[in-house]
C-alpha cells in the first residue's frame, strides 16, 4: 500500500482542540473504534496538563461507546449532532456540560454542505477496504461518510480486517448535488441502485490506522408479553388496510425505527399469513430483518446500517453473497430522504416516549426537559410517510406512568403527520377524526384503563372549541408524577 499507516495514537495526535470530527457509521454499526479511544486519552493527557481540549462531533445516528461513551467521559466533546443513546453523553447533554442539538438525520449531511455548522475538519472513517487512489469501502454502517470525506482537511481510515473484503458492493454511495442544480434522486424502487459501491477520496488526505477490532453490537431484549400484543395489533391493522383496499394486494415497503418493539413488530408481520411477502425501505436494520429475509417473509432491505447484535453479524458474514442479493446499504441522506420515501409509499413505524389525546408525539424528551436520545429519523418518515404510525406501551415505570396524556411535555411530531397510534391495547386511527373524535379513539383504544376515567374527566373540562384543552390541567399527569412519583394521582379539577 503506498497510503500512509500510522499508529492509532498518531492518527489522535493529528486532532487539534476546536476541530470539528466526522465520524463513518451509524448506531455502533461502522464507527471507528481505536481512533476515538486514542483521542480520549489525549484529551485526558492535555486536561491535567492544564491545556483545554475539546472536538465538535458530527455522526450518521448514535455511535458505540469508544465514541459517544469514550469521549464524553473524557470530557472531551464540545458540542455534538444529530443523535445518540449512551448513557454517559446523555448525562453530560442534560448536566449542560456539551451542546446538543437534534436533527433530522436525512437533513445532516446537506447542512454540513451548506456550510450552516461551520467546517468539518477531520473524518474518521471505519473501512472494510482501501486502494491506492483512494477508494474507501464502508463497514457495517455508512451515515454522513460521503460528505465528511469530501469536507475534511484530512481523511483517517480505520481499515478494519474484522469486516471480510467482499463487503464491497453492498453499498451504494451516491453524491448528490446541492441546490439550485439538484435533479431528482432517481431511487425509484427498493432495490434501485444509484451510486458507487465506495467513496472517493484524495489519497493525499488519506492516513491509515490498521485494526481488527470486532463489532460491539449488544443484543436485542426477547419479545415480551407487551412488545409482542403491539406487534400483533401492528400486524392486524396493515391486514386490515389491504383487505379494505387501502394498502396494495402487493403491499407497500415499511420502515421501522430502532429498539425492542420495532423488533417485536417486525416478527409479528413475518409470523401473520395474511401479509405478503415484503420489502423494507428503513434506516435500520434489525436481528429480526435478517431473519426474516433468511426466511424470505422480507424479499429486500435498503438501509443504512446492520445494527445487528454480533451473532446476527457472523451469520451474515458468513452467507454473504445471499444478503449482497438482498441488502443495500445507503447514506443517510438516501435513507431517509422525504423524496424517496414519498414516492416509494413507505409505511413508518416509529416509538413514542408519550403521545397526547390529540395525536401530537414526544419522542425525544422525558418531561419534557431531559433528552432521551433524539429524533434520529422519525422525523423524516413520519411526516412523508404513506401512513405514519406510532408505537408504546401504555405505561412505563411500572404503570406509574401514562404514555398518553393531556398535552405532550415536548413536541417532536404533531397531530397533522400522525396517523395512526399502536398500544398493547389497540389501534387508534386518527385519520380524518377531528380533535375531540382523536381523544375518545386514543383513550379507548390505546391508554391504560386506569388511566381511562382521568383522561375523560379531563377532556369533559376541556375548553370549548376546535381543540378541547384545558390550560390549568393540560400538565396535571407530568405535575403528579414530579410530585408523587405517579401519574394516577393527576388531579383534574
Ligand atoms: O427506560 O430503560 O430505564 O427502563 O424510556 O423505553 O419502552 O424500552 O422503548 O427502547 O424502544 O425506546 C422512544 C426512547 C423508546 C426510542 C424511545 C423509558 C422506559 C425505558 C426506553 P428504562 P422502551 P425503546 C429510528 C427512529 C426516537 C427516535 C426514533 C427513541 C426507556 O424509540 O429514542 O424513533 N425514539 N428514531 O421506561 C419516562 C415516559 C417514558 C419513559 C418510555 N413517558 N416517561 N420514561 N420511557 N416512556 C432510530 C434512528 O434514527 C437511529
Amino acid at each position: 500500500m503506498v497510503l500512509k499507516i500510522i499508529s492509532a495514537a498518531e492518527a489522535a495526535s493529528l486532532i487539534k482542540n476546536d476541530d470539528n470530527v466526522g465520524f463513518s457509521g451509524f448506531t455502533h454499526a461502522g464507527c471507528p473504534k481505536v481512533v476515538p479511544l486514542e483521542i480520549a486519552k489525549k484529551a485526558e493527557k492535555e486536561h491535567a496538563e492544564g491545556k483545554p481540549f475539546q472536538i465538535g462531533i458530527f455522526t450518521g445516528a448514535s455511535t458505540g461507546d469508544n465514541i459517544d461513551g469514550a469521549l464524553s467521559r473524557a470530557k472531551a466533546i464540545k458540542f455534538r449532532t444529530p443523535y445518540q443513546t449512551n448513557k454517559n453523553i446523555r448525562n453530560a447533554i442534560n448536566n449542560e456540560e456539551i451542546s446538543y442539538f437534534d436533527l433530522h438525520l436525512s437533513t445532516l449531511s446537506q447542512d454540513l454542505r451548506y456550510g450552516f455548522y461551520g467546517n468539518v475538519d477531520v473524518a474518521i472513517i471505519e473501512a472494510s477496504g482501501i486502494t491506492d487512489d483512494g477508494k474507501i469501502i464502508p463497514t457495517s454502517g455508512v451515515g454522513i461518510s460521503s460528505t465528511i470525506v469530501k469536507m475534511a482537511r484530512l481523511v483517517i481510515v480505520e481499515l478494519n480486517s474484522w469486516h471480510p473484503k467482499e463487503l464491497r458492493g453492498i453499498h451504494d454511495l451516491d453524491d448528490i448535488q446541492d441546490p439550485p442544480h439538484r435533479a431528482e434522486i432517481p431511487v425509484i424502487n427498493v432495490k434501485s441502485r444509484i451510486g458507487k459501491e465506495y467513496i472517493q477520496a484524495d489519497p493525499a488526505k488519506i492516513v491509515v490506522v490498521e485494526t481488527n477490532a470486532p463489532n460491539d453490537g449488544g443484543c436485542f431484549a426477547p419479545v415480551d408479553e407487551i412488545t409482542s400484543k403491539i406487534g400483533e395489533n401492528a400486524a392486524v391493522f396493515l391486514v386490515n388496510e389491504i383487505n379494505r383496499g387501502t394498502i396494495p394486494q402487493s403491499f407497500l415497503p415499511i420502515q421501522s425505527g430502532v429498539g425492542n418493539i420495532a423488533n417485536a413488530v417486525l416478527a409479528a408481520m413475518g409470523n401473520n399469513e395474511a401479509i405478503p411477502n415484503f420489502e423494507i425501505y428503513t434506516e435500520v436494520i434489525q436481528d429480526a430483518v435478517i431473519d426474516l429475509l433468511e426466511k424470505g417473509r422480507i424479499t429486500f432491505a435498503s438501509g443504512g446500517t446492520l445494527t445487528v447484535s454480533n451473532p446476527y453479524i457472523e451469520r451474515i458474514y458468513q452467507n454473504l453473497p445471499f444478503f449482497k442479493e438482498r441488502i443495500v446499504l445507503r447514506t443517510s441522506e438516501i435513507s431517509n430522504n422525504p423524496e424517496v420515501i414519498r414516492r416509494l409509499g413507505i409505511i413508518s413505524m416509529n416509538t413514542a416516549i408519550e403521545a397526547d389525546i390529540f395525536g401530537n408525539v414526544n419522542s425525544t424528551h422525558i418531561l419534557g426537559s431531559k433528552m432521551m436520545n433524539g429524533l434520529g429519523g422519525s422525523g423524516d418518515f413520519t411526516r412523508n410517510a404513506y401512513i405514519s404510525i406510532f408505537l408504546t406501551p401504555s405505561t412505563a415505570k411500572g404503570g406509574n406512568i401514562s404514555a398518553i396524556v393531556p398535552m405532550v411535555s415536548h413536541t417532536d411530531h404533531n397531530e397533522h403527520s400522525v396517523k395512526v397510534i399502536i398500544s398493547e391495547y389497540g389501534v387508534a386511527d386518527l385519520r380524518g377524526k377531528s380533535p375531540r373524535e382523536r381523544a375518545v379513539c386514543i383513550i379507548e383504544n390505546c391508554a391504560h384503563p386506569e388511566y381511562r376515567p382521568l383522561l375523560y374527566k379531563y377532556l369533559e373540562n376541556g375548553a370549548e372549541g376546535q381543540t378541547p384543552i384545558n390550560l390549568y390541567d393540560a400538565f396535571a399527569f407530568h405535575k403528579a408524577f414530579m410530585e408523587t412519583g405517579d401519574m394516577r394521582n393527576a388531579i383534574i379539577e
